[in-house]
């Protein structure tokens, strides 16, 4: 099997993404870390968008996590994380853009807004999604949002669970305890060995995040 390179940051959850569809799907690749405070220029001659993440292979570059992701997937079909069925593998997708088109924003759009006075707003859309993610979790009898199998929905999400705690560290959002279904999932992503090789704990992105906190360096 060929090595694939993947240009990551600890702190991306997107780059984060992509190293658990790599350690899911047992395919060896090598991880090169990239300095998001300060992009080397060699980076920006390998990626055309000079973010994180980007895969490698041989003379090939594919950027953008989910399509990565699902490159991963056409790619290197052992251990698949989505469905075989084609109705069950396009509400996969489903949910999968409902975490790039409304979860993701709501969370993403609190950490970085400077503006405080637009933060209850967010907050509320937020509580909402995560309503919508509970209810959906409840849909399964397993663990994952598929039931017993991990598949790329629960990569999809899990990165910005992890990082929960910036939240409530500078942005008064506590994740709520009574959405019981959220909290069995994120115990079970916890216990998978992918997340066991990758995770750091709250206090590295806390610290991490801190100075986009005052606007000392932009999103
Ligand atoms: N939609 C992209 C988002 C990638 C992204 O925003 N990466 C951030 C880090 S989390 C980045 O590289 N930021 C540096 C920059 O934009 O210069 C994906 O899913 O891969």
């Amino acid at each position: 099997m060929e090595t694939l390179e993947i240009y990551s940051a600890d702190v991306c959850p997107f780059a984060y993404r992509v190293r658990l569809a790599l350690d899911e799907k047992q395919i060896p690749h090598e991880k090169i870390s990239i300095d998001l405070e300060n992009i080397p220029d060699w980076y920006y001659k390998i990626s055309p968008t000079g973010r994180a993440p980007l895969l490698r292979r041989g003379e090939n570059v594919i950027w953008e996590s989910n399509v990565i992701n699902e490159f991963l997937e056409d790619a290197y079909p052992d251990r698949p994380l989505l469905p075989t069925d084609p109705v069950e593998c396009a509400h996969a997708r489903i949910w999968i853009q409902y975490c790039n088109s409304d979860f993701q924003p709501a969370f993403c759009g609190l950490v970085f807004e400077l503006d405080e006075s637009k933060h209850e707003d967010i907050r509320t859309a937020l509580r909402q999604s995560l309503e919508v993610i509970d209810d959906a979790l409840a849909e399964h009898d397993g663990p994952y949002w598929l039931g017993d199998n991990v598949s790329l929905i629960d990569i999809t999400y899990y990165p910005f669970f992890e990082q929960a705690e910036v939240l409530a560290a500078y942005r008064k959002f506590v994740m709520p305890t009574d959405l019981e279904n959220i909290n069995r999932w994120v115990a079970a992503m916890q216990a998978r060995d992918s997340v066991k090789i990758n995770r750091r704990d709250s206090e590295f992105y806390v610290s991490a995040y801190r100075p986009y906190m005052d606007g000392t360096i932009g999103k």
